[in-house]
């Protein structure tokens, strides 16, 4: 698109691309940061939300598992690691503990469990094979989904393997699907400012393009809201774009936004829930290929997670327990984020839409939009 004096002719030329169903360029999507208004990007994301997914607001029941916040790597936004170096707060969890964790989940309809730590040196390929392994025979039909490129890169580093070795390993053991933490920002002059020892942008995106491949569905995270600028923000989307389209192995699209709490970049304002908001509508007009937008509620908050569901976003993740320590260390509204099913069910149906319990891979388990929240005994 060549932008002309006539700010609003340039916009609707670029509604009319959007309502009829066509890709934006990276020059419009840039265009659309830079001069469209909330309500403008708004409208157009939530048609296609529509289009896609109808009313539907889609859920899961899960729990996390964090084995360590030691780490290799000194992210300068991450206060989770911050916390170990100053001698603060640590953990390391063995393999029993973590399956004393599942445990507590026996008898309780969860689908999934989250696993996403620190980089240990100790915690090696073999240490999560057997982690799998432990869950999985306790409780086979539970989905793990698990372990950043970030920490593939280098688990398989260390144990002498490439990706394609370790994950065929790892799936052996019981892994089912990848999360999609670690990407930051994939512009080397950016990500040389915030995490510039771990793995880069094509490593990250080689670790996503083998688990495709394998079979494996994976999801993508961007950390906005720091020292990027929107052509950053762009260039991050064309690049996770231009490999859904060669594997269509992406199942979601996070948007994460950056918390400054004790950090080493808390000089750095957080940004407004306008700039929130646009980014979802951004991310969901721009993605055209990836099937769904997830607002992370315990990061965002719950009231601000409603509103997403009005500018793109159709998924709100899940019943996470107060295991995630990620975004609570880093300031978040959500200290000691855990809803029940009921919870989530009601914050949905606030704000007119269907509640659609998910699994990971989003098979439909249950429409809960005729189902009255508070009655029903069977959701906690
Ligand atoms: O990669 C760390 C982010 C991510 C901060 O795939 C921060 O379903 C904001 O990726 N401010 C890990 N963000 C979490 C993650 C995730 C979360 C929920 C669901 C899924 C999924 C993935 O947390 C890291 C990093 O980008 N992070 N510190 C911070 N101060
Ligand atoms: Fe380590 Fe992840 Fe924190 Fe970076 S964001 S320091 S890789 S725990």
């Amino acid at each position: 698109m060549i932008p002309t004096t006539d700010l609003s002719a340039d916009l609707k030329k670029i509604a009319e691309k959007v309502k009829a169903g066509q890709r934006i360029t990276d020059e419009e999507g840039l265009f659309l940061f830079e001069n469209a208004s909330l309500g403008f990007v708004g409208s157009l994301a939530n048609g296609i939300k529509e289009k896609l997914h109808g009313n539907k607001v889609f859920f899961n029941r899960n729990f996390h598992i964090e084995p360590t916040n030691v780490c290799v790597f000194s992210c300068n936004f991450c206060s989770y690691s911050k916390l170990y170096a100053k001698r603060e707060e640590g953990w390391e969890l063995s393999i029993e503990e973590m399956l004393n964790m599942v445990k507590k989940y026996d008898g309780i309809p969860i689908t999934e469990v989250h696993i996403v730590g620190g980089v240990h040196p100790k915690m090696d390929l073999q240490f999560f094979a057997d982690l799998l392994k432990a869950i999985k025979s306790h409780r086979p039909s539970l989905h793990i989904k698990a372990f950043t490129a970030v920490e593939y890169d280098y688990m398989f580093r260390k144990a002498k393997v490439n990706a394609e070795e370790g994950l065929k390993f790892l799936i052996a053991a019981g892994l089912d699907s990848i999360p999609g933490g670690g990407a930051e920002i994939f512009h080397p002059e950016i990500r040389e400012k915030i995490c510039a020892d771990k793995v880069n942008a094509d490593g990250w995106l080689n670790i996503h393009e083998t688990a495709h491949k394998l079979g494996l569905h994976s999801n993508a995270t961007i950390l906005y809201g720091q020292v990027e600028k929107y052509e950053h923000r762009i260039d991050h989307m064309r690049r996770l774009r231009e490999l859904q389209d060669r594997t269509k192995g992406f199942n979601t699209f996070i948007p994460l936004k950056f918390r400054n709490k004790d950090n080493d970049m808390s000089n750095v304002p957080e940004s407004t829930h306008i700039e929130d908001m646009k980014m979802y509508a951004i991310a969901r007009i721009y993605l055209d290929n990836f099937p769904h937008i997830k607002a992370y509620w315990p990061m965002l908050g719950r009231q601000n997670a409603q509103l997403s569901l009005s500018f793109g976003v159709d998924d709100i993740d899940g019943t996470i327990d107060d295991t995630t320590k990620i975004y609570s260390m880093a300031g978040s509204e959500e200290q000691s984020p855990s809803m029940t099913t009921a919870e989530l069910i009601t914050l949905i149906k606030q704000v007119h839409r269907d509640p659609v319990e998910r699994d990971t891979l989003y098979n439909e388990i249950k429409n809960y939009s005729s189902i009255n929240a508070e009655v029903n005994a069977e959701m906690n």
